[in-house]
């Protein structure tokens, strides 16, 4: 199966008139202010060319110029000896895809193990980086399961690191696949949150509830949820705002919706998506830690991959987080949310198409 096959396996069953980008079928926001739609990415709204595939790898180009073009690099011709120097460069290169120590180590030693004091061919080295990589960030891909009508979806993380943008790429995911999504404007506390939201829901044709800047967030997911149960609805999206997980009153209020949703339907919320910045750093890593430590979450979205050549941060988050990496972001737009495979991912990481 090609690598484009397997990337967009999760959507083999959506028929084809649903397949349209969401551009065209999202209208222009008219009457919406221009902030707003700053917010909801707007630079044009013209789909970008090149294909589903081609978007991913333009999206992870910054850590692929590292780890696929820089060790490409230290071959400089045929047959290269595999000594201290170039082991040492190695690291060095992996290190600066913010991987961590250790997995850098980790890849250097097998490297040494498998090469060293001999001639290697770049291809059986990258090879080996690759196979080491992939057991660093082993997991099965787990794409969202709509099991449930409706299947309730809590979206939550630290401020800025694009909750809402990744709402409008999961909504556009699910619109495309035939489900009917009803959006929650939980992030009440800034007015531009909830016409952020708006914006996207106009142009993706998803029901959004809303409410006043200030109300209580519990009582729109409650809204929400209750919206989606009475139109039949397939999915209910729930945005928060964003908060650490030090701020006592505002992971008060956090539980507050969970215990407002469980009371509507006893299995809800079916997932709590925890949404990481990944040029946010190790520092925003361990924030991020302690947040999912606080709220049970059930996996997360890593955005804003294509920011930043540390794409290797993938290794310490599926090394500290109990819970799985189900979606990257990779761009600003709807259609730029893949399904974390890791296979698929180190692929498009050394891919030279
Ligand atoms: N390049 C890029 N930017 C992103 C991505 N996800 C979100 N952003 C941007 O990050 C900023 C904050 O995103 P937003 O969704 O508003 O964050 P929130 O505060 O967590 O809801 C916005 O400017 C988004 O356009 C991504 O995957 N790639
Ligand atoms: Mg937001």
């Amino acid at each position: 199966m090609s690598l484009f096959k397997r990337f967009t396996k999760t959507k083999e069953d959506v028929p084809e008139s649903n397949t349209g980008s969401a551009d065209d079928a999202a209208g222009s926001g008219a009457g919406q202010g221009d902030a707003a739609r700053a917010a909801a990415g707007d630079s044009g709204s013209k789909p970008k060319k090149g294909g589903l595939f081609a978007r991913f790898r333009a999206g992870l180009k910054r850590t692929s110029d590292i780890l696929n073009t820089d060790i490409r690099d230290l071959f400089k011709q045929e047959g290269q000896l595999v000594d201290d120097d170039f082991l040492d460069r190695l690291f060095a290169l992996l290190v600066r895809t913010d991987m961590g120590v250790n997995p850098a180590r980790e890849i250097q030693e097998q490297i040494k193990k498998d090469f060293r004091g001999r001639k290697a061919e770049m291809d059986e080295v990258l090879t080996a980086v690759k196979a080491k990589l992939l057991e660093l960030m082993a997991q099965d891909q787990q794409p969202l399961e709509v099991n449930h009508q409706p299947t309730v979806v809590l979206v939550v993380g630290v401020n800025g690191s694009g909750k809402t943008t990744s709402i409008a790429k999961l909504t556009k995911m699910l619109i495309d696949r035939g489900y009917k999504t009803v959006l929650g404007a939980g992030d009440t506390f800034r007015a531009a949150a909830v016409e952020q939201l708006s914006v996207w829901a106009d142009r993706l044709g998803a029901e959004i509830v809303k409410g006043d800047q200030g109300v209580d967030p519990a009582s729109i997911a409650h809204r929400a949820v209750a919206k989606a149960i009475e139109t039949n609805a397939d999915v209910c999206v729930i945005d928060t705002a964003g908060r650490l997980q030090t701020q006592t009153n505002l992971m008060q209020e956090l539980s507050k919706i969970r215990r407002v949703i469980e009371k509507q339907i006893d299995t809800a919320p079916h997932e709590v998506l925890l949404v990481l910045d990944a040029t946010a750093g190790q520092n925003g890593l361990s924030q991020a830690k302690g947040f999912a430590d606080a709220v049970d979450c059930t996996g997360i979205v890593l955005a804003k991959l294509d920011g930043t050549a540390k794409g290797g941060v993938v290794i310490p988050i599926r090394q500290q987080f109990e819970i799985p990496v189900r979606y990257i972001g990779v761009g600003e737009s709807p259609e730029d949310l893949a399904l974390f495979d890791p296979a698929q991912f180190i692929d498009a990481l050394f891919s030279t198409d």
